[in-house]
C-alpha cells in the first residue's frame, strides 16, 4: 500500500540557531523539544525529515563577550557552540545536522550569496545612522524604545552608531509578501502571527535595511570590501540553507521547510527572510511556528539575566527528560508565555504520565499477562458487544484529531486530546472492570474491554512518542512494536494483542 503523504517525502525542520555568547538555558531548550517534536512527527509520517540546529557564532556581541573573559572569540565559540551540542541528547533531541556559522563551507555560501545580491543591485554601498543594540544585534527605530533609550527586550542602553554600511532594498518585495501571505494563509502559526506581519507589510514602505558592519571584524568578510563584515542576521538566516545542502538536499529544498521560533525573531524569518529568498528567486519556506516566552518569576530567561539561566539538563534530571519535554508543551498553548513552576511541571507529569497513562496501562498489560497468557486474538472475541462499539466509534475521532492537531502546529492542543482519551480510557477500564474476571465475570467480556483499551493504547502511545519517546517506545515494546496507525492518518485498524511484558515503571516525580 503507499504511504499517504501529508508531508513531502523530504522536509527539514528548524530551531534558530543561538547565538554562542553563554551557555544553553530553558528557553533555548524550548524551541530544541518542540523542533524535535514536530520532526519525529513528519518520521512517523513517513518523511525523510532532517533536524536542523546550530551556533550563530559571528557578531559584535559575541566578540565582546569573549573580550570580557579574556579568552580569544574561536576558542570562545568552540566551547559554546559543545556546551548546546551536549545538551540536546540529554532531552532526547537528535539533530540531523548542527551548524556553525563559522564553518568554512558557510562562510564561502555567504560570500557566493552577497556577490549574487550585488551583482543584482540588490544591495547598495550608502550610509545609516541609527540607535543600535549589541545584544540583540540589530537597529531600533526611536520610537520602539523604552525608559529614555533603553533596549526594550534587553532594558540597556542602545548605541547611536552612524557608519558607512551596505544596504538591501527590502522594500522592493513588499507587495510580493503581501501577495505571498494572502495567497498562503497558513504559513504562520498561529495564525495572528501572520494578521500582524501583513497588517505591518501594508502599513508602510519598508525601509533599506542595513546588511554590512563596519566596525565588526568578527563576522564574514564582504568579498567586494574587506572593512565591512555581513551582518549577522544575514549570516545567521542563510545557515538553514547551508544546512540543508550538507544533507545532500538542494537550495530549493528550503521550499519543505518549517521553522521553529521564538516570537522575538518573527520579523526576521517573516519578512527578511522571505524578501531574500525572493531575491534570490528562491521558494518561501512552508511554516513558521512561532512560540512565546518562558519566564522565571516573571523574568523572560535570558543569557543576559544570569538568576534565569539554570542548565536545561538539570530540569531534565529532576523532571526526567520525557516529564520535562511533556510539561513544557502541556502547560501552555506554544505561542503564550509562561512561567516556569517546577512543582506545577511535575504535578502535571505525575497526573498525567504516571496516574492517567502509565497506571492504566500497567494494568491493563499486567491482567493481560497473568489471566489471559499474555494474547487476545480477534477470533475469540467475536463481535464487540453494543458498549465496546460505542466506546470505540465515538473514540476513534479523536486519533484524527491529534493527527490534524500535529498539523497545525499546536503540541498543546495535541497533549489535550491524548489526555481526554485516556480520561476516557480509564473510566472505561473502570467502568468494565476486566479484573472481575477472577470472581466470575465472563470471560469474553473482560478480553473485549482489555483488547479495546490496548488497541487504544498503542494508537496514543505512537501518537504521544513525538513527546514523550522513552515511555511511548517502551509501551510500543512491551506490545510487540506493532505498526502505527499515525500512516493511516488516525484511522483505527482493530487488531489482536500480544503483551510481550508487563513490567513497565514510571517513577513519580518529586522536588526536593
Ligand atoms: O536570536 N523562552 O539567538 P538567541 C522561550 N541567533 N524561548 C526562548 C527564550 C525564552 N525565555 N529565550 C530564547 C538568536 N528563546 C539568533 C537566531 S536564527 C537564524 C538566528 C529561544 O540565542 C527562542 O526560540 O538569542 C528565541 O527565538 C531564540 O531562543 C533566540 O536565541
Amino acid at each position: 500500500a503507499t504511504k499517504p503523504s501529508l508531508l513531502p517525502k523530504q522536509c527539514f525542520i528548524t530551531t534558530p540557531i543561538f547565538y554562542a555568547n553563554g551557555e544553553p538555558h530553558l528557553g533555548h531548550a524550548y524551541s530544541g523539544i518542540i523542533a524535535d517534536i514536530f520532526h519525529r512527527f513528519s518520521l512517523l509520517l513517513g518523511s525523510e525529515s532532517r533536524l536542523i540546529t546550530g551556533t550563530d557564532e559571528h557578531g559584535q556581541k559575541i566578540a565582546q563577550t569573549a573580550l570580557s573573559r579574556q579568552q580569544s572569540t574561536q576558542e570562545f565559540v568552540d566551547a559554546t557552540s559543545k556546551a548546546f551540542q551536549a545538551l540536546w541528547p540529554q532531552l532526547a533531541i537528535e539533530p540531523n545536522v548542527f551548524i556553525r556559522t563559522t564553518a568554512e563551507d558557510h562562510q564561502a555560501h555567504i560570500q557566493d550569496i552577497w556577490t549574487t545580491l550585488e551583482s543584482q543591485n540588490d544591495i547598495y554601498l550608502g550610509q545609516y545612522s541609527g540607535e543600535y543594540c549589541v545584544a540583540c544585534e540589530q537597529y531600533y527605530p526611536p520610537r520602539e524604545l523604552v525608559d529614555n533609550r533603553l533596549c526594550p527586550v534587553h532594558k540597556q542602553p542602545v548605541v547611536q552608531v552612524e557608519e558607512q554600511t551596505y544596504l538591501f532594498r527590502l522594500d522592493k518585495y513588499r507587495i510580493a509578501l503581501i501577495e505571498y501571505y494572502q495567497t498562503h494563509p497558513n504559513v504562520i502559526a498561529p495564525q495572528h502571527f501572520q494578521n500582524t506581519i501583513i497588517e505591518q507589510l501594508k502599513s508602510a514602505p519598508l525601509a533599506d535595511l542595513s546588511i554590512s558592519r563596519i566596525n565588526n571584524k568578527w563576522g564574514i568578510q564582504v568579498p567586494s570590501h574587506h572593512q565591512h563584515t555581513v551582518y549577522v542576521w544575514i549570516d545567521a538566516l542563510f545557515s538553514y540553507i547551508t544546512a540543508i545542502q550538507r544533507t545532500g538536499a538542494q537550495k530549493a529544498d528550503i521550499a519543505n521547510t518549517q521553522h521553529i521560533l521564538g516570537k522575538d525573531i518573527l520579523l526576521f524569518h517573516a519578512v527578511y527572510w522571505p524578501a531574500f529568498l525572493l531575491a534570490l528567486n528562491l521558494p518561501l519556506p512552508k511554516k513558521l511556528i512561532v512560540h512565546g516566552w518562558w519566564t522565571i518569576d516573571g523574568e523572560k530567561i535570558s543569557k543576559s539575566n544570569p538568576e534565569t539561566t539554570v542548565n536545561p539538563s538539570v530540569f531534565a534530571k529532576q523532571l526526567t527528560t520525557d516529564g520535562l519535554r511533556y510539561a513544557l508543551v502541556r502547560q501552555k498553548p506554544l505561542y503564550r508565555d509562561g512561567n516556569v513552576v517546577l512543582d506545577e511541571f511535575a504535578e502535571l507529569i505525575n497526573a498525567d504520565l504516571l496516574n492517567t497513562l502509565a497506571n492504566l496501562v500497567k494494568r491493563n498489560h499486567t491482567l493481560i499477562a497473568k489471566v489471559f497468557a499474555g494474547k487476545i486474538t480477534l477470533e475469540e472475541v467475536g463481535q464487540l458487544d453494543l458498549e465496546c462499539a460505542t466506546f470505540v466509534d465515538q473514540l476513534t475521532p479523536c486519533l484524527k484529531d491529534i493527527v490534524n492537531a500535529y498539523q497545525d502546529g499546536d503540541l498543546h492542543q495535541v497533549t489535550k486530546v491524548i489526555l481526554a482519551l485516556l480520561v476516557e480510557l480509564n473510566g472505561f477500564f473502570h467502568h468494565r472492570a476486566p479484573w472481575l474476571v477472577r470472581k466470575g465475570q465472563p470471560a469474553h467480556k473482560s478480553k473485549q474491554t482489555c483488547l479495546v483499551v490496548t488497541n487504544f493504547i498503542r494508537e496514543l502511545a505512537w501518537l504521544s512518542s513525538p513527546i514523550i519517546p522513552k515511555l511511548s517506545q517502551r509501551i510500543i515494546a512491551e506490545l510487540g512494536e506493532q505498526p502505527c496507525s499515525v500512516l493511516r492518518q488516525g484511522r483505527l485498524v482493530f487488531e489482536g494483542i500480544a503483551v510481550k511484558s508487563a513490567n513497565s515503571h514510571w517513577q513519580r516525580v518529586e522536588i526536593a
